[in-house]
């Protein structure tokens, strides 16, 4: 479909050789569907139109953003949600720089994904002499992603897209960028010559099996353990060694406790979730094992009065250096999930592990207080919704529901979401993840839905959902069955703080308390919903999931009950001088 441009002598000769030749854009597209890429999520322009229209033509997905940091949130959602990296595509500069956000987001939360962008001419960027959205694209992705790669010739793009797919997804996985330059893309190549230079990474995620003596130390300190927990992560969720953990766990009756995004990993219904129960067994637990789970900052870096100062660790990873990085680990586990939990799994018959049942009884109270303080707070009715009135709303709905994914983003909306909608799979919960990033929201709902083709229903604070709401025109366009509700409280956190100036400008908090979110989706054909009670919630979501099509539901809070910064305004700087 595309003709190559070479001014020969003779006519004759042009056929000759323009059948005999491809160039890089067409082996660039050759490569990556040869390695499996169904699906590139992107935003088109110089010099990467045709790359996307040929991409297309050859039968790869491609879905095209309004922003790169969506585009680039999809693709790393969809590298979460099935261990192949998400292929993000920018054009040079600007479209770069909007991608590299989502890129260093992948990094950071462990997704892999590989961003390519065009970029133009390396000579004139190199001198500085201004070409057109002319900049060092390598190089400034480097501290952002686990590689940064560029491919100059045309017989080295088969090596370059394998590289990019190696670092993605071996050892930890993350992102990578690959950066092609406009002079590769037009370059000319034989295409038998071109055909040889093709080949797929043989085993790109090699098994990292840990050693029998790692397995064996941390089976007796979880044996001589008298309060026992484990601690699941993203990393184990994405790992996929459900079976295995789920064994564990039963067998053993040692209580767990989801990650955010490791919730339904273990049904949070389950018996032995101590997540209900969560400041109490991170304050009293004697032995923890971290599956997959990093003692930063959501984990209050293992330290401080949230943990029991005398707590051993047992942790299974896949990158050796995370290690030892707040605390000391007792029993570290070097490899990856899925072959430690199997040598686990099996170490069991040769250990004798028995939790003191006064634990189990001490978890049991503590959840029963617990729940009965949660079942009061969601139980209100005031006037005006707040969270957890809106939240019966949606639990009512989900809670019925298993075979849909849930996209969560905000502060209050994040946080009280995540303690109320109970997962039942693995995987199915897409959020914030370790940066508490707001925007992902758009992102990982289109590329959730476009990955899975399953239902998504993404709960978004209003702020949250500025950051990338005009992708409500990608759902439509792409007529995505994505339920997107927007929990309106008009601000970050609320919505009726004071301009301390005492002027009329709005406060750095304080969105339009009145906006309707709702209007947008008609912009684009969706359907809409404006919602003020609990019920009309309940039945609004329900039309939604079952339509199977775009809809945006504006829920009206109380401006004036969320808290500052969500569940963690303690991170605020502590200021001498209170206003
Ligand atoms: P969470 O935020 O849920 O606590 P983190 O993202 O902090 O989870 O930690 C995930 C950890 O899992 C990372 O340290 C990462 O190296 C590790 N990990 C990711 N994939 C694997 C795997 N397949 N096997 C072992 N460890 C893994
Ligand atoms: C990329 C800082 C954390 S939470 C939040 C912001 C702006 C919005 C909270 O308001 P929202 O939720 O979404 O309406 P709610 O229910 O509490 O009212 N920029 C980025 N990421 C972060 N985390 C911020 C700013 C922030
Ligand atoms: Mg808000």
């Amino acid at each position: 479909m595309f003709h190559i441009e070479i001014n020969f002598m003779n006519t004759d000769q042009t056929q000759v050789q323009t059948q005999n030749l491809t160039d890089g854009m067409h082996i660039v597209v050759d490569a990556l569907k040869r390695n499996g890429i169904d699906t590139i999520y992107g935003v088109v322009g110089i010099p990467v139109t045709d790359l996307a229209r040929h991409a297309q033509e050859v039968g790869i997905r491609y879905i095209g953003f309004r922003h790169e940091q969506s585009a680039g949130n999809a693709a790393a959602i969809s590298g979460f949600l099935t261990k192949k990296p998400g292929i993000c595509l920018t054009v040079s500069a600007p479209g770069f720089l909007n991608g590299l956000t989502a890129l260093a987001n992948a990094t950071i939360n462990g997704f892999p994904m590989i961003q390519i962008s065009g970029s133009s001419s390396r000579s004139i960027i190199d001198l500085q002499q201004g070409d057109y959205e002319g900049l060092d694209q390598m190089n400034v992705a480097k501290p952002f992603c686990k590689a940064s790669y560029r491919i100059n010739n045309p017989e080295d793009i088969a090596i370059g897209v394998a590289r990019a797919i190696r670092a993605a997804v071996s050892g930890r996985p993350g992102g990578v960028y690959l950066d092609l330059t406009t002079a590769l893309l037009s370059a000319p190549m034989d295409k038998d010559t071109a055909e040889k230079t093709m080949f797929t990474p043989i085993d790109p995620a090699p098994a990292y099996i840990p050693s029998d003596a790692s397995i064996n130390r941390a089976l007796e300190i979880f044996a001589s353990a008298k309060k026992p927990l484990v601690i699941l992560g993203k990393g184990a969720a994405y790992a996929q060694a459900d079976a295995n953990i789920k064994t564990f766990i039963e067998k053993t009756g040692v209580p767990f406790l989801p990650m955010s995004m490791a919730k339904g990993l273990m049904p949070d219904d389950h018996s032995q979730s101590a997540a209900a129960a969560r400041g109490f067994v991170l304050e009293n637990a004697d032995v923890v094992i971290l599956i997959g789970a990093r003692l930063n900052w959501l984990l209050s870096h293992g330290k401080g009065k949230h943990w029991n100062p005398d707590v051993k660790f047992i942790q299974l990873d896949i990158d050796a250096s995370e290690f030892d990085s707040n605390r000391s680990i007792a029993a570290p586990i070097a490899g990856d999930i899925v072959s430690s939990m199997d040598l686990l799994v099996k170490g069991l018959n040769s250990h004798n592990i028995k939790i003191d049942q006064l634990w189990i009884d001490d978890i049991a109270k503590n959840k029963t207080v617990n729940d009965q303080k949660m079942a009061d707070k969601l139980n209100t009715n005031p006037p005006l919704m707040n969270y957890y009135s809106a939240l019966r709303g949606v639990k009512a709905v989900l809670d019925k529901q298993r075979d849909y994914y849930l996209v969560n983003e905000g502060a209050n909306t994040l946080d009280d979401t995540r303690n109320v909608i109970n997962m039942y799979e693995p995987r199915k919960r897409l959020d914030c993840g370790t940066w508490g990033v707001m925007g992902i929201g758009m992102g990982f709902a289109i590329g959730a839905a476009i990955t899975t083709g399953k239902t998504v229903v993404s709960i978004h604070g209003d702020s949250a959902f500025g950051f990338s709401g005009m992708e409500v025109e990608t759902v439509c366009r792409f007529k995505l069955p994505i339920t997107m509700i927007v929990f309106n409280n008009g601000g970050i956190y609320k919505g009726d703080s004071p301009n301390l100036g005492g002027g009329t400008d709005p406060s750095p908090t304080t969105l339009m308390p009145d906006a309707r979110y709702d209007k947008i989706i008609e912009a684009f054909g969706g359907q809409s919903y404006y919602v003020t009670t609990p019920d009309e919630l309940t039945k609004a979501l329900n039309e939604a999931i079952a339509s199977k099509k775009p809809v945006l539901i504006d829920c009206k809070i109380d401006p004036s009950v969320g808290l500052e910064s969500g569940h963690i305004g303690n991170l605020n700087p502590k200021t001498i001088v209170k206003d």
